[in-house]
């Protein structure tokens, strides 16, 4: 039961259970476990870590298999790291897409501990002929394709990465989340941390890991989680991979009423995808350009960065407020939709409309008989 205090999640869908974060409620930098989003494609399984068991095979010299005692006893690594998930700001397109409609809290910055994956793929040798590695979770089900194909039939959640994602530093299988076990519905007891990468490359309750040696095509990399990019003229199917530049404002809401003259603090937070947060610009609509806003908290790779600005709106009228983030890279989040990415990565700019109001009226000296 959330104390009283505690905001309230936003339920996407009750079964599987899907869950928004609120992310007006956004105060701190790691967002609490219970209040992180969750989403499911499937019932979550109930998994018991005694007859759990990691299964490593494939591409690989000597197939190995883990339990949940032996993964905790290796080397341990904890990093902080934001998760999006890709469908995250999929209300914004116009016109609608299908799918969940999720706002602006399909997203969340959490502590992360467990094992590099690198580390497991050495214990089993992997073979000089590999190019991705498979992650599959205990989850399965039927999927409602809805898209004029035919079903593949039951499948569970699996989603490959390269091998060289697979073996960087930033690739985690944690058992941790915040520095407590993983809660059920966060992939109890092992899932997979890609620090930079959309959420669905983040496979929960993992249990078999198969090196392949051609690229994965299954369903959530080819028929879900894609984007089109033109080569030679061509457009090709690519499976969604980095996060994209973002920054989203918290507060204040739409329809929010500002007080004129009195100093308001727009807040939100900003990430992208292997680079780090550079910049984040406010433009307020009140004809002053785009300005800096302050970045908070200190930089640490794939954690999302908090920022603030603080504006006195001089006049009484409709505001738009804007924010947009510059990754390392150069990236700049874009001022219009994407039309390249199915009803993913909307990392456009969504304009925030407040009111700045008069000073509120004391009636006081009226009252006095
Ligand atoms: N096994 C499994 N892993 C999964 C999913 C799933 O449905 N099944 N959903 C993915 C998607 S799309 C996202 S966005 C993240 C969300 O992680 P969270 O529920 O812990 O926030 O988990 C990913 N891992
Ligand atoms: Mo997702």
């Amino acid at each position: 039961m959330p104390t009283p205090h505690q905001p309230s999640l936003i339920v996407r869908q009750k079964s599987p259970q899907n869950i928004e974060f609120p992310f007006a409620s956004l105060s701190d930098w790691l967002i609490p476990t219970e209040l992180f989003f969750v989403r499911n494609h499937f019932p979550s399984p109930d998994l018991d870590a005694r007859d759990w068991r990691l299964r490593v095979g494939g591409a690989v010299e000597r197939p190995i298999e883990l339990d949940l005692d032996s993964i905790k006893a290796m080397r341990s690594t904890t990093f902080t790291a934001v998760v999006e998930c890709a469908g995250n700001g999929r209300v914004y397109y116009v016109p609608p897409k299908e799918g969940l409609q999720w706002q602006n809290g399909a997203v969340g910055n959490a502590a992360w501990t467990g094992v590099l994956l690198r580390e497991i793929l050495e214990m089993a040798g992997v073979k000089r002929t590999a190019r991705e590695v498979l992650l599959a979770g205990a989850d399965s089900g039927v999927v409602d394709t809805n898209k004029k194909t035919a079903s593949p039939g039951p499948i569970a959640f699996a989603r490959s990465l390269p091998l060289e994602k697979a073996i960087a530093d930033s690739t985690i299988l944690a058992y941790s989340m915040n520095e407590e076990p993983l809660t059920r519905d966060h992939g109890y007891p092992l899932r997979a941390v890609v620090g930079g990468w959309f959420g669905m490359a983040w496979v929960k309750w993992i249990t078999h890991i198969t090196v392949v040696e051609q690229p994965f095509l299954g369903y959530w990399q080819a028929r879900d989680y894609f984007r089109w990019e033109r080569s030679l003229g061509e457009p090709r199917l690519v499976p969604l991979a980095e996060m994209e530049v973002k920054a989203q404002i918290a507060r204040p809401v739409q329809g929010a009423h500002l007080i004129v003259g009195q100093p308001y603090r727009i807040f939100g937070a900003a990430w992208s995808g292997e680079a780090v947060i550079r910049q984040v610009q406010v433009c307020t609509g009140d004809g002053r350009g785009w300005r800096e806003g302050r970045l908070l908290e200190t930089e640490r790779p794939f954690a999302w960065r908090l920022w603030e600005y603080m504006w006195t709106p001089e006049e009484v009228g409709r505001y738009i407020l804007r924010c947009r983030a510059i990754d390392g890279a150069g990236c700049v989040q874009p001022d219009l939709q994407r039309s390249d990415c199915e009803s993913y990565a909307a990392n456009w700019i969504v304009p925030v409309e407040v009111s700045v109001v008069a000073e509120p009226q004391t009636y006081e000296e009226e009252f006095v008989i």
